[in-house]
């Protein structure tokens, strides 16, 4: 069976966990504490101490590059799932690098904002530590003093995705393909501490993240 090694709320995760349910198969999640890495390294042979991580019988599967989408395409491939077609090679990766740059960079911040909610007291340290070694001392509270800014600088970077929603049903097609669902998991992580909704000029965006909730790959024909 396939096994998401994961977090839950980490945006990436989000993206693989709902292209496993959207596929149907049946799969397995484990979690791990955002402290401690170990599963991974061990999985990854050292190679990695990221998630997400995907086990398939005896292959694992990790991003070894900073802009590989090998798990997203390890399952595309294996399910069948349409998610990479030919026609919109190109276009995909200058989409999902701009969300997960630009989009992912405003969300994780609003979302990090409230860990005392969803890290658990014994790790905070080691949270707290690893954020303040790579955005600075004091980024946690410098992000919530700008909480507000932060939310219309979302909200104006999410402008063109809903442009792109006003005449079909997912981003590039009427169906999801990848970049469905890498925006769908940066904004799961963006909403996962419950304390933010979809900003309100996007009315398109939010019955597409409904859709995006439910869609599954048996609704189309391939
Ligand atoms: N490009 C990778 C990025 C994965 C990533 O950044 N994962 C975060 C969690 S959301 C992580 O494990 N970062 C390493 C760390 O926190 O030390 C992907 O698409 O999977």
């Amino acid at each position: 069976m396939i096994e998401l090694i994961q977090f839950p709320w980490s945006p990436f995760c989000i993206v693989q966990r709902r292209i496993l349910e959207f596929s149907g198969t049946r799969f397995k999640t484990t979690n791990i504490p955002n402290t401690d890495r170990s599963l991974v390294w061990k999985l990854t042979r050292g190679q990695s101490y990221q998630v997400p991580v995907l086990r398939d019988g005896r292959h694992v599967v990790f991003e070894a590059a900073e802009d590989s989408q090998a798990i997203a395409e390890h399952l595309d491939q294996k399910l069948e799932l349409g998610l990479f077609p030919a026609q919109w090679r190109g276009l995909q990766t200058v989409l999902w690098r701009h969300i997960e740059d630009e989009i992912e960079g405003l969300g994780f911040k609003l979302n990090d904002i409230y860990f005392e909610e969803f890290i658990p007291a014994k790790e905070r340290l080691a949270f707290v530590r690893h954020k303040e070694r790579k955005f600075g001392r004091g980024c946690l509270a410098h992000w919530r003093a700008g909480q507000a800014e932060l939310l219309q600088q979302l909200a104006a970077s999410l402008g063109p995705y809903e442009q792109m929603l006003l005449n079909r049903s997912f981003l590039l097609d009427e169906r999801p393909r990848f970049v469905d669902f890498d925006l769908y998991g940066v904004l799961g992580n963006f909403m996962a501490s419950g304390h933010y909704e979809f900003p309100a000029a996007h009315a398109e965006m939010r019955k597409w993240y409904s859709r995006m909730t439910t869609v599954r790959a048996g609704d189309f024909s391939s």
